[in-house]
């Protein structure tokens, strides 16, 4: 009797974990890494070999969406399941932007710790920090991450350009002298050190567009900042400050199902690699940073491996938006492209409504549970949270995560098909849609070419309409030609918009 009730016991238990399957979740988001920009994409000037073997694990992705054309908005629907396009406010945000999302809310890394794990995110964040008004970057820096359901944070405040420039650990940035207090300013010039306007012989790096605020480390920022002299970062340095702190995280957590956010300044400006890296892909600095968020990938897989979790962990890379080449410094992307296609087959880039905007790397490897191979699904990283929910066991309510569709078959490969549709958003907020082979952009006012970018935006004042099966490179608008289904997909998206 007592036998048969225990095995009865350890079968239900069974059952339940394996409804329950809680893998440890590495998400590594690289910044601005164009669908083209990866050997296992296609790229043939720059190999990628520890993304590639990631790939050939993992299921590769040809149809996989951020949300956004650029960073904040993006991240923001990652981590809260809600488009950014239905809040003001989740633009590009300035370095000292107060936290954006509101800390009563579902959020991705929240869902996760009520599962059980252990949350933690490394790198960039640009999300906003601290309360309205911003932060006091002296003393407390909250609300942030771990006041929406990260257990950890080390951070870069916004981004590699924008001042501060320091790195924020939980509510305090690092190494900062008291007696020497950083302050920041978006508006007015603030302290009295170099600008890159003023002492552009300063400069390692000239600007080309921007950044010629304060100077840190020999870059001049978007933004001006004082103080906080022995906490600045050193831009060579960083890459391997974040992989070692993603290491410890998992190091520390290996007990326990853990989630870490591995937010890469990566390729994003400054593109200001290690020395080891430096020349070595013959494309000038962009093309270094490639193979250093490589390296960097290589790194957090020796360590899942060392400490035998690879089977465990769900391992996800991808990108928050598209490429760009030339975002504001000279540092020879443009001279040294020598034919390799950031956006591969795509047309546009980061900031526009054309899919290079927003279609990027996607891959997911979980040895044993995903089979490898690729997948045309049609996949949307708002879709993580309620997939990830979905995937821990954790119920979401019908006004959590609105936009976050439980797509957790698609991800992991069962699924083929993938989302219904799925929504674009552009710099200038230009929304498109694609719905089967077919992909609808709104009408809207601004220039075809952002010229200091030299970006394809798509925006244009008619309505578009391409046929992807046959267009990828969104070349012939059919707009004309099929009226019916330009209404169809213009009327979707104004009900979604709606919603
Ligand atoms: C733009 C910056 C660009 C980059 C971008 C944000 C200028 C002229 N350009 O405003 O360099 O920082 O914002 O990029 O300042 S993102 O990937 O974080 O969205
Ligand atoms: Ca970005």
């Amino acid at each position: 009797m007592k036998n048969r009730f225990l095995s009865l016991f350890f079968t239900l238990y069974g059952i339940i974990a394996q409804a329950q399957q809680k893998p440890n979740v590495v998400l590594i988001y690289a910044d601005d890494l164009g669908y083209g920009d990866v050997s296992c994409y296609g790229a043939t000037h720059v190999k990628t070999p520890n993304i590639d073997r990631v790939a050939a694990e993992g299921l590769r992705f040809t149809n996989a969406h951020a949300t956004s054309a650029t960073c904040t908005p993006s991240r923001y629907s990652l981590m809260t399941g809600q488009y950014a396009w239905r809040k003001t406010g989740t633009g590009i945000a300035p370095g000292d932007a107060a936290l954006l999302i509101p800390t009563d809310r579902v959020t991705l890394p929240g869902v996760l710790q009520r599962a059980g794990y252990k949350t933690g995110v490394v790198g960039k964040w640009h999300l906003g920090l601290g309360p309205k008004g911003g932060p006091d970057w002296n003393s407390d820096i909250k609300p942030g991450p771990l006041e929406i359901g990260f257990n950890y944070s080390f951070l870069l405040p916004a981004t590699g350009d924008r001042v501060p420039c320091v790195y924020v650990e939980n509510h305090r940035i690092v190494g900062l002298d008291p007696t020497d207090p950083v302050q920041v300013s978006y508006k007015d010039p603030i302290g009295n050190e170099p600008t890159g306007k003023a002492n552009p012989e300063l400069l390692k790096m000239m600007y080309s567009h921007g950044h010629d605020q304060t100077i840190v480390n020999g870059v001049s920022r978007i933004g001006y900042m004082s103080g906080g002299k022995s906490a600045r970062w050193v831009d060579e340095e960083m890459a391997d400050v974040l992989t070692g702190k993603v290491n410890q995280f998992i190091e520390s957590n290996q007990k326990t199902s853990f989630f870490v956010y591995f937010s890469t300044h990566d390729i994003h400006v400054p593109r200001m690699p290690h020395s080891r890296f430096v020349g070595k892909s013959g494309m000038g600095p962009r093309g270094d940073a490639i193979l250093q968020l490589d390296y960097c990938v290589g790194e957090v897989m020796k360590t899942l491996d060392r400490l035998g979790l690879k089977d465990k962990t769900m391992v996800i890379i991808s990108s928050d938006n598209g490429p760009v080449v030339d975002d504001g410094y000279k540092d020879d992307a443009v001279a040294k492209l020598d034919g390799h296609k950031p956006a591969g087959p795509l047309r546009g880039g980061k900031y526009s409504a054309f899919d290079a905007g927003t279609r990027v790397p996607f891959i997911l490897r979980w040895p044993g549970k995903v089979k490898a191979g690729t997948s045309d699904a049609v996949l949307s990283q708002v879709d993580l949270l309620a997939s990830l929910a979905a995937l821990t066991g954790q119920k979401l309510s019908k006004t959590e995560a609105t936009d976050s569709f439980n797509t957790i078959d698609s991800f992991l490969g069962k699924d083929k098909k993938g989302r219904d549709f799925v929504i674009e958003h552009a710099l200038n907020n230009t929304l498109s849609i694609i719905k089967g082979n077919w992909k609808y952009i709104e009408p809207s006012q601004g220039p075809a070419l952002q010229k200091a970018t030299n970006t394809e935006t798509g925006y244009n004042s008619q309505p578009q309409l391409y046929d992807l099966k046959t267009d990828l490179g969104e070349t012939k608008n059919l707009a004309a030609q099929n009226s019916q289904i330009l209404a169809e997909l213009a009327a979707l998206l104004k009900s979604e918009r709606e919603k």
